[in-house]
This record gives structure tokens, sequence and C-alpha cells, in this order.
């Protein structure tokens, strides 16, 4: 009988122990969960499904260049050292300044130290941006060079103007190709692109040859919904366009028009095609291409005579008949080049590279 009592009170005396065990695990697991950072660890998932996005998009290709991390604004280099642009509005779609057709004579001489005068508010590198609104667009400007100091200073007279005009957030980049071995201007693009969003958050991106000067400050240097042609009524073909598909000369992209068709071919040396190429991949990626009317979209051409070692590919038919089976495998993700010098002036930042041999 007593050891049945005894066994009786032993069995409570457990149940109580087992019960207040439970109790205090209870209570650790509440404090551990009160005391988690919930808004932390799912910033944590988000960068990571972000990483794996990103990642699968650039690995697959194993390209050698890669999307640089956005630049850090440098706000004191733009702005004035009391920094109103939260006060200001957005710029007008119509900037109020534009003076229309333009007189473009290229047969006076100019020194750089005129242009420069005469481009006050423009910053280092060729930067500016207004100081009445906020741009509607961050625009790089990229002319690929070689040996045409004669052109850039027409260029840099006539257009640093127009796009202030413009009101544009803007940059001029020189990509000056390096030696004298075959020119690849396709490839120098690439590199203005690469090189530009590393400096500023771009958002779009007007590749144009030195020798084209707009006679008409209404042809906006901006980027659409999608891709533009600018320079659609050059003197040179009688201010009509030569053939439908053209792309060459002046045209804008954005960054997400420029990375859905992987940037340019790199694999055009020697004249020609480059540009038809690129017209290709835009329309396989399924979109199009819009232009100014004939008007607005006049241009001058700097006469010359035909550049040395920039002969007329005679691979680029070939070449072009194949865009679409390339241009995944051949363009920014595959660019691969040095950069030999980089000098900043208030006029531009002009790039000097060696783009390598065909
Ligand atoms: C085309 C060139 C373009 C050039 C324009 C204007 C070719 C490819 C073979 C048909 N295309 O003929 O690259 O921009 O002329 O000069 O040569």
């Amino acid at each position: 009988m007593g050891d049945s009592v005894n066994f009786g009170s032993l069995h409570k005396v457990c149940t109580l122990v087992v019960f207040l065990g439970f109790v205090h695990l209870l209570c650790i697991f509440i404090y551990y969960v009160k005391t988690l950072d919930i808004q932390y660890l799912s910033m944590r998932f988000q960068n990571i499904q972000s990483r794996v996005q990103t990642g699968a998009e650039w690995t697959a290709t194993s390209a050698p260049y890669r999307e640089p991390d956005p630049p850090v604004t440098k706000h004191s280099a733009l702005s004035s050292p009391v920094d109103n642009s939260s006060k200001l509005d957005m710029c007008p779609d119509q900037p109020p300044d534009l003076e229309g057709p333009m007189v473009i004579e290229v047969s006076q001489t100019l020194s750089l130290d005129i242009i420069r005068a005469k481009n006050p508010e423009l910053l280092e590198g060729g930067r500016y941006k207004p100081k009445s609104c906020i741009s509607l667009q961050k625009v790089a400007i990229i002319i690929p060079f070689r040996h045409r100091d004669e052109h850039l200073k027409f260029w840099l007279y006539y257009v640093h103007p127009v796009l202030q005009r413009q009101q544009l957030d803007y940059g001029l980049y020189i990509i000056n190709q390096d030696g004298e071995g075959t020119f690849n201007r396709a490839k120098l693009l690439n590199i203005g692109y690469a090189e530009a969003v590393k400096e500023y958050e771009y958002e779009c991106f007007v590749f144009s040859d030195v020798d084209l000067i707009p006679m008409d400050d209404r042809n906006i240097y901006k980027c659409s919904s999608q891709p533009r042609h600018l320079s659609v009524a050059v003197d040179k073909f009688g201010f009509r366009l030569p053939y439908a598909q053209i792309f060459g000369g002046v045209s804008a992209l954005t960054k997400e028009q420029y990375l859905k068709i992987n940037g340019f071919s790199n694999n055009y040396w020697g004249w020609g095609g480059e540009d038809d190429d690129v017209y290709n991949r835009l329309i396989s990626k399924g979109m199009s291409v819009v232009r100014p009317n004939s008007e607005v979209g006049k241009f001058r051409m700097i006469r010359h005579k035909r550049d040395e070692n920039n002969e007329p590919n005679p691979q680029r038919f070939d070449r072009i008949a194949h865009t679409k089976e390339t241009m995944d495998k051949d363009g920014v993700n595959s660019l691969v080049y040095q950069v030999v010098r980089v000098e900043k002036d208030k006029l531009y930042t002009k790039i000097t590279v060696d783009v390598g041999k065909p």
C-alpha cells in the first residue's frame, strides 16, 4: 500500500518536471522568434534571388565583360555647392530654347580654346546637366574615333550647344582606337558603352559618327520606347534615307534596348555592315526603328577622303546574313579590350583603347 502511494507521488513529480521543461522550451522559442529581424531576412532572401537571376544571365555566356555595379554618383561634380535638385521640376518634353534649323559652316578654323570659352557650363569630361530642371534622360554620347581631330572640333563647336539647349544630362565619350590596325567601329561603340556605365547611371546611349552634324536642334539626342535612328536626311545622300533599314550614322538606344540585343558585334573589321548587323539584331528581338521626319532629321556630313586602314570589309555580306545565329555569343558579353589612356577635358572624355586584331 505504502509503495503504491510513493509511486503515485513520484509520477506526479515527474509529470510536473516534464511540464516545466516544456514551458521552458516554449519561452526560449518565443524569445528567439521575437528577436529575429524579419525585414533583414526578407532582404537577404530577395538579394540572393536577384543574384541568382543576374548570375544566370551573364555566366551562361562565360563573358569577359561584366555589368559593373551601379556607379556612385558624384553629386559634387554635377551639382552646385548647395544641391537644390530636390526642389527642381522635370524638364519639359519640348525644351524652350530650341532654335530649329541651323546653319552649319565647316570652312572656318577652330581652336579648342574657342570652343571651351563658348561652353562655360561644361564640367570636366564633357559633362553637363541643366540648372533649371531635372533632365528627362541621362545620356552618354559615344563617338568612335581615330585621326579626325579637325572633324571633332566642328562636332564639339556645333553639337555641345545643341545638347545644352536640349536640356540633357549628358556626357561625351570619344573612343579612340590606338595604333594603325584595321578600324572596328562597332567594337569601339561597345567599349564606349562599357566605359560610360562605369561612370554614371546613363539610361540612354547615342552612338554618333564624328563627321555628322545635326542641322536642326529639334532632333533631340535622346532615346524612345523603340530604338531611334537620328541621321535620316544626310546631305551626302541628297537629304534622303538611302535605304529603309539603315541604322548607321547617329542612333540612340536605351540601356535596356542595347542589352536586349547583346550590344553590337565585335567582329566587323573595316568599313561597312556593322550597322546593318545592329538593325538585324533589333528586328530579331522584336523591336522596330523610329525616326524623326526628314526636315528635323537633316544632317551635314563633313567631307573627307577615305580613312587609311578602314577599307570596305569583304566579309560583311556573309556576316550580316548570319546575325541571328551569332548575336548571342558576339557582343557586349564577349567584349575584350585594353584601355591605353584616359584624357579628361572640359569638352570630352577621350579613352584610347587597344581593340586587338581581326
Ligand atoms: C551600306 C553599308 C552600311 C553603311 C551605309 C551608308 C554594307 C553592307 C552590305 C550591303 N552596308 O551599304 O554599313 O552605313 O551603306 O554608307 O556595306
